[in-house]
């Protein structure tokens, strides 16, 4: 609580403050990079055959599983049954980074059954919907959209959602697509692609969304640690650099700016397209491509039992390479200890929590596996 109250007090102070511009853009701090090698985790499978599973994770008041499908079912996973919850299939496209990409319980799903999905729908353009869950069923015809996005191109769709600790629904876009976001769509401050978006969707009424963070490139996976309400984002990098991003949503203040696409990662490409205002925020977090991997998938701050030398730790990941990352959060925005762990989820697609908050990844090769504590 003290962390939330000083962030509090900080950000009151940041309105006296002028807004950055390209021309007085702070450096951010060096973002930390593996410093070594450890094993607090291992992995044991615990379920294949999935078709290229995007999620995995738990619902409000319910022990059991649940897992998305790429193609477009959404499925509850009690013991070793499955039962598909909806199924979207018909009314989704499927492509590299298209598909059901993206699922959020409402907090209060246990008395309420609120579902949030997010799908390509047929012509490949972004459908976030809600769908009410009665008896682990929901009815596709029943859905309310609560947000659609014209996708110029197949891949950099984005994927995550989250509903954070102020009970809005965080929605991640990427850029549009294309390499180096050919339309500076990220710093386009007009434009909902390359942006963190937020709404309250309380009520039937079509939801307000507003920008919380821009430049951002692909944020597939992202989570709020709900101990402190701090955002991470996995933000997918172009040629060479993937990063972490750590910040405190403020609402009514204006966006963080990630800096995509003026930088990858801390590296400056090209500065003079950092156009939109905001607050320019740095990786807390970065690796190469050439220290293994090509897509980073953000994970969670681990707050379960099972692993203690993982608790309060961030856990992140690879897709092309299926390394796993964790670090230590420091105050202020800061991290340390970046080690690389000895276990490896190979084309991991989502880090997500059971009912107890144990970890539990899903791989694009149909299986899931829940972590342990390494021998
Ligand atoms: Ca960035």
């Amino acid at each position: 609580m003290l962390t939330l109250m000083a962030a509090a007090f900080l950000t009151g102070c940041a309105e006296d403050e002028p807004a950055v511009d390209k021309g007085r853009a702070p450096t951010p701090a060096q973002p930390q990079r593996s410093s070594g090698e450890s094993e607090r985790l291992a992995l044991h499978k615990i379920a294949s055959g999935y078709v290229r599973p995007t999620w995995v994770g738990s619902a409000p008041g319910d022990d059991a599983l649940y897992v998305a499908e790429q193609t477009g079912r959404f499925i509850r996973r009690a013991g070793s049954h499955d039962q598909v919850v909806i199924d979207l299939s018909g009314e989704t496209k499927v492509g590299g980074e298209q598909g059901l990409i993206g699922v959020a319980f409402a907090p209060d799903f246990a008395r309420s059954g609120r579902l949030v999905l997010h799908h390509s729908d047929r012509d490949g353009d972004t459908r976030i919907i809600e769908v009410r869950v009665r008896d682990h069923r929901a009815d596709p015809a029943s859905a309310r959209v609560l947000l659609t996005e014209d996708q110029p191109e197949e891949n950099h769709n984005g994927g995550g959602l989250a509903f954070g600790p102020d009970g809005r629904l965080y929605v991640g876009l990427g850029d549009g697509g294309g390499a180096f976001d050919p339309g500076n769509r990220a710093q386009d401050e007009t434009s909902r692609l390359g942006k963190m978006l937020a709404a309250d969707i309380e009520g039937r009424g079509e939801p307000v969304w507003e920008t919380v963070a821009l430049g951002l490139r692909n944020p597939w996976r992202f989570s709020f640690d709900p101990a402190l309400g701090e955002l991470w984002i996995g933000d997918v990098g172009q040629d060479n650099i993937e990063e972490v991003n750590r910040i405190y949503p403020e609402p009514d203040e204006p966006p963080k700016n990630l800096g995509w696409p003026a930088r990858e990662g801390a590296t400056v490409l090209d500065e003079n397209r950092l156009v939109a205002g905001g607050d320019l925020i740095g990786p807390a977090a970065e690796y190469t491509h050439d220290e293994g991997g090509c897509s980073v998938v953000g994970g969670v701050v681990y707050r379960g039992t099972r692993i203690p030398a993982l608790r309060e730790r961030y856990i992140y990941g690879d897709f092309c390479s299926g390394a796993l990352w964790t670090l230590r959060p420091r105050p202020a925005s800061q991290v340390d200890q970046v080690e690389r762990e000895a276990a490896q989820a190979p084309q991991l697609t989502h880090i997500g929590t059971d009912a107890n908050g144990e970890l539990v990844l899903a791989t694009g090769s149909g299986e899931l596996y829940r972590a342990v504590a390494a021998k």
